[in-house]
């Protein structure tokens, strides 16, 4: 039977801003996460601010559309909005219980970020805080008391809020260099204790919701190009630090792929569906080929783009570009030109429709059992580097039973097709995957939707979308599930 090897790295995934909590603890900073309010399934989530005059207000996030607040607002913390960072599930307060979980389920491997407002409060400070720096030390110490290896993102949708409002966020080049000092101390920091590092969770967010994805509250298709310049620079600077000072380190880059399929055999269909994926691709072009692809520089010029190059960017990316390439992907996306036929997907992907041969989950997500297969053929035969699936699951209204379990069957059903397409890509297409972490592997915060009630976990966590609940954690099905997946390298799936 097909397994697994031994050395494969098998985990969870996290996020801080959606997992961590302690939003003010031990002198952190706001990031930009902690001034966005909740959403629902067709609500966008908001993000607060006031102007100087006193008037307050806020601007919906919504994904794909511009985003800007009022020239003279700065995002803030406004009373009567919740805020569900704050709390989120508090890995804070829970982190020794939770990593006990992992280990129970025979955990390798733990995708969490570093919040950089913890270790640099306004982003731009000359000195690290010391508490937050203690933090993460006693987190990695956890982690090692159990052999499992951290894997660290070290920006997820966290960007400080001061680099927002004083800087515009990534948009400004002056950006780079606070990031440098933030990598710098980390890896200093965390030397013999972290071995693999992430740069930029999904960096193509640049390109579809900059503020998110870096801060940006005041948004063009150049102020992108611009943010999505700085953070490719940052990356190669990252990785240059790493292979300077720290040759045992492995940096990856992060990128949020789903395969495109076309609807129809029409070629217009099939042309749609490659272009989507190059607007993909392009950020992985630049950060895993080292240089800008063609296709991005010519559209750039058709719409009077101009890219902000300075002496020796260039050769910095070609000469640094990612030792490995991590992905998100939940499941595939269908384009058409034939729109007018069909029906729409949901809310997550604008643009895209639904595929008759997939089923979809109350978000509009279509679970694909062939994914993680076509994806890792895709990326690996463009690239020829290393992957590892960073994040991939379900989100579900999952009911808690009276005792604390969770009958989550279509969760067992979801990753058992993913699992085994995944192991077709390694066993039977010889793709080199370093290993894979489901991602909200404890219940967390969804990052589109701000809910709670989108869970991921194999470990409910009772909190609610009003911030209410006892955070208590206990076991669902799908964890005894993984436990038994992981404990037979990835041959047992029943
Ligand atoms: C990715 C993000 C994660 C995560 C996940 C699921 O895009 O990297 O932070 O949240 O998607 O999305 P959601 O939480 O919206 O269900």
């Amino acid at each position: 039977m097909a397994k697994f090897p031994k050395t494969f790295l098998w985990g969870g995934a996290t996020a801080a801003n959606q997992y961590e909590g302690g939003y003010a603890e031990g002198g952190k900073g706001l990031s930009t996460s902690d001034v966005m309010t909740n959403g629902e399934h067709t609500i966008p989530r908001r993000i607060t601010w006031k102007k100087k005059d006193g008037t307050e207000g806020y601007t919906a996030s919504t994904f794909g559309g511009y985003f800007n607040i009022p020239e003279d607002a700065e995002p803030c913390l406004l009373d009567g909005y919740y805020y569900p960072s704050h709390t989120a599930t508090d890995f804070y307060g829970h982190y020794k219980e939770d990593i006990a979980l992992m280990a129970e389920m025979g955990f390798r491997c733990f995708r969490m970020s570093i919040q950089w407002p913890r270790i640099y409060p306004n982003g731009d400070d000359e000195q690290p805080s010391e508490e937050g720096l203690q933090f993460y030390d006693n987190v990695f110490d956890e982690c090692k008391k159990y052999g499992i290896e951290p894997l660290v993102t070290l920006s997820h949708y966290e960007t400080p809020l001061g680099l927002s409002i004083k800087y515009n966020g990534w948009a400004d080049r002056r950006v780079i260099d606070f990031f440098v000092r933030y990598i710098k101390t980390v890896f200093k920091r965390y030397d013999g204790k972290v071995k693999y590092y992430l740069t930029f969770n999904e960096i193509n967010a640049i390109g579809m919701m900059p503020y998110m994805g870096g801060g940006v509250i005041h948004d063009s298709d150049q102020v992108r190009a611009d943010a999505g310049h700085h953070q490719f620079l940052a990356s190669a600077l990252t990785v240059k630090e790493a292979h300077e000072n720290y040759p045992d380190l492995k940096i990856g880059m992060m990128l949020a792929y789903q395969p495109v399929y076309g609807y129809t055999a029409d070629p217009k269909d099939q042309l749609l569906a490659l272009k989507r994926m190059d607007e993909t691709c392009f950020y992985s072009d630049v950060q895993m080929l080292g240089r800008y692809p063609n296709y991005v520089l010519e559209e750039y010029a058709r719409k009077g783009i101009k890219l902000p190059f300075e002496e020796g960017d260039l050769e910095l990316l070609k000469e640094y570009p990612c030792d490995f390439l991590s992905f998100s992907c939940y499941g595939s996306q269908t384009v058409t030109t034939h729109e007018d036929a069909i029906e729409g997907s949901g809310n997550m992907f604008p643009g895209s429709v639904k595929n008759p041969y997939l089923q979809t989950n109350a978000w509009g997500w279509a679970t694909d059992p062939e994914v993680l297969r076509i994806a890792l053929n895709q990326l690996f035969n463009r690239y020829h580097k290393p992957l590892w699936v960073v994040e991939n699951g379900i989100g579900w209204a999952d009911v808690k039973e009276e005792d604390g379990s969770v009958h989550d069957t279509y969760r067992i059903d979801y990753l058992r097709e993913n699992i085994k397409s995944m192991r077709d890509a390694v066993n039977l297409d010889g793709i080199p995957l370093m290993g894979y972490t489901m991602w909200g592997c404890i219940d967390l915060v969804s990052a589109g939707t701000g809910e709670m009630r989108k869970r991921y976990g194999f470990v409910y966590v009772d909190r609610d979308d009003k911030g209410e609940g006892t955070l208590a954690r206990s076991r669902k099905d799908s964890f005894f599930w993984y436990k038994k997946c992981i404990a037979s390298d990835g041959e047992d799936l029943d």
